[in-house]
């Protein structure tokens, strides 16, 4: 039976576990940590939440390397404080929905560690994609994919690790081995991961890597155009992005989520170069959201705004899907920091170079809580990340010494890495940690001024950011504008409006103020006075 399908308006709160809260005192949140922080998620007005992965694993890429899908790394709790989370999640009407990484595995997983072990050809390497090298010794890489995080993709089995000489593929870091999707055993055992977490009570899953689960025929080379950038933004047919089998696992995984009870959601990330593309993962009996990374990757300027968010309301329509919208995730610099860069396509590939340099602080949470202003007021579902309800900028200045992501260290600090956007968060001015926990370990120390950004600071002030998503969402649910449809508004090459039955909404992009007329504010994302739109500024509105 079909259940309510709450995915499709949803507002879903991404929770970094290790940033979150911390009730162990160790330096890294935790899962009894989130669950005492519920009450304060049912306050912010969130319908869901979207925990990055929290099982069993080496912490070699922050949890996106896997050892055991079916159990929770001591780091973060027991399978007990799992069970005790979602219990509290559901009893506060809180949807919960996990991490899953099925593209690959941690090279610690008891089946990578058998397969280094066997023999070429055998069932236990068929798991994962070994290949004979190339050269006359087989000295060179099966082919020349390169490695999302930097290098190459193939990595050699060495004496000390098992059988030595052939090599095995992973397109982010060598820890990270992929499976080989094209393999019913791998098939089956994730049937088995999804009913494991599902049966557990879990609401859908975030499905890590959804497009690279394929590769072409034959692993043939690939050399990308030299403007594109790493993730697949800009680049048609990579033979490891998007191929045409991903498909049939989805529709695989949709029907084992429909043996549940109608209502559990899978959420694909899925980096693909077009909307239109994007979309088909979204079928009716394929996944039910996917991300919508060309809104996240959307620069600060209204004519662009304006053809994302009428394209994705084509491209997510033509397949009967919500479209999504999300501003900021734990792999992309922080969109009141983003938002400010001001160097050509500043974002690259989400990390950003360095050479963008430095973000103005003001006109950058300006434009974060216009713009998630006007992100609130699109029909669909959005995606929140842990932090930005406090309008946290991205922590520019991490010593090198306590840099944990692997695309720093690949790229020799070229980039600014995704630390910045995964320090822990403040709760509490005047606390170690900025209660974050009370010993004062963080595993990524927290700048100094983020004690002006703590929620209890921001709680006492009416004109906080928090208090800003606090009013955007109650006014949201109550005037169900994550369903229907907008009408699209005529205000001027800087803004972007439309209306939503008689609520209007108004985002200024540009650099002059915007006469509104005689209108009467719901929301202001800042408290501006008359009826005039500042520059980087949003508001919903009725007229008399
Ligand atoms: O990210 C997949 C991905 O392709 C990018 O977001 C990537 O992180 C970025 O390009 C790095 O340069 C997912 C996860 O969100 C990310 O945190 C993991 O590192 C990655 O998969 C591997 O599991």
């Amino acid at each position: 039976a079909p259940g309510s399908e709450w995915w499709r308006s949803a507002v879903i709160y991404q929770i970094y576990p290790r940033s979150f809260a911390d009730a162990s005192g160790d330096g890294m949140g935790d899962l009894p940590g989130i669950t005492s922080r519920l009450d304060e998620l049912k306050s912010l007005g969130i319908d869901a939440i979207w925990l990055s992965p929290f099982m069993t694993s080496p912490q070699k890429d922050a949890g996106y390397d896997v050892a055991d899908y079916r159990d929770v790394d001591p780091r973060f709790g027991t399978l007990a404080d799992f069970d005790d989370m979602l219990n509290a999640a559901h009893t506060r009407g809180i949807r919960v929905i996990v991490d899953l990484v099925p593209n690959h595995s941690s090279d610690q997983h008891v089946w990578f560690q058998q397969a280094l072990k066997a023999a070429p050809g055998s069932p236990e390497r068929a798991r994962y994609i070994f290949r004979d090298g190339r050269g006359e010794h087989g000295e060179l890489p099966p082919n020349n994919w390169e490695s999302v995080f930097g290098g190459g993709q193939w990595t050699r089995v060495t004496e000390a690790d098992g059988t030595p000489g052939q090599w095995y593929l992973h397109i982010f870091d060598p820890s990270q081995p992929d499976f080989d999707w094209t393999n019913e055993e791998v098939r089956e055992e994730f049937r088995g991961v999804l009913r494991f977490w599902l049966d557990r009570g879990v609401d859908g899953f975030r499905v890590d890597v959804a497009h690279g689960m394929i590769k072409a025929d034959g692993l043939p080379d690939y050399t990308p155009p030299s403007e594109a950038d790493s993730m697949g933004g800009g680049e048609d047919d990579v033979p490891y992005w998007g191929q045409d089998g991903v498909h049939d696992i989805y529709r695989d995984w949709h029907k084992v989520m429909a043996e549940y009870d109608g209502d559990r959601a899978l959420c694909g990330e899925a980096w693909l170069p077009t909307l239109e593309k994007t979309a088909l993962w979204v079928r009716p009996d394929e996944m039910h959201q996917t991300f919508n990374f060309p809104y996240m990757m959307t620069e600060w300027d209204a004519e662009a705004m304006r053809t994302v968010i009428r394209d994705s309301l084509d491209a997510f329509g033509a397949v009967g899907a919500p479209s999504t919208w999300v501003l900021s995730n734990h792999d992309v610099i922080r969109h009141a920091s983003r938002l400010a860069l001001t160097v050509d396509s500043p974002q690259g590939d989400g990390i950003g170079p360095k050479s963008a340099g430095k973000p103005d602080p003001v006109i950058g949470l300006s434009r974060a809580r216009a713009a998630t202003t006007l992100m609130l007021a699109l029909p669909g579902s959005s995606y929140l990340y842990q932090g930005e309800e406090l309008g946290l900028p991205e922590a520019m200045e991490i010593p090198d010494e306590f840099r944990q992501d692997p695309t720093w260290f690949r790229t020799n600090g070229e980039r600014y890495g995704r630390d910045g956007c995964r320090v822990p968060i403040p709760w509490t001015a005047d606390a170690p940690a900025f209660g974050f926990n009370d010993t004062g370990a963080s595993w990524l120390p927290q700048p100094a001024e983020w004690g002006s950004f703590a929620r209890d600071v921001e709680e006492a002030d009416a004109d906080s950011t928090l208090n800003l998503y606090k009013t955007l969402l109650a006014e949201r649910r109550e005037r169900t504008l994550g369903s229907g449809s907008l009408v699209w508004e005529d205000a001027g090459s800087d803004a972007v409006a439309f209306h939503r039955g008689d609520l209007h909404v108004m985002a200024n992009l540009g650099s002059e103020p915007i006469d509104l007329g005689d209108v009467t504010f719901v929301v202001r994302s800042e408290p501006f006075t008359g009826s005039v739109l500042p520059p980087n500024t949003a508001a919903w509105f009725t007229r008399a």
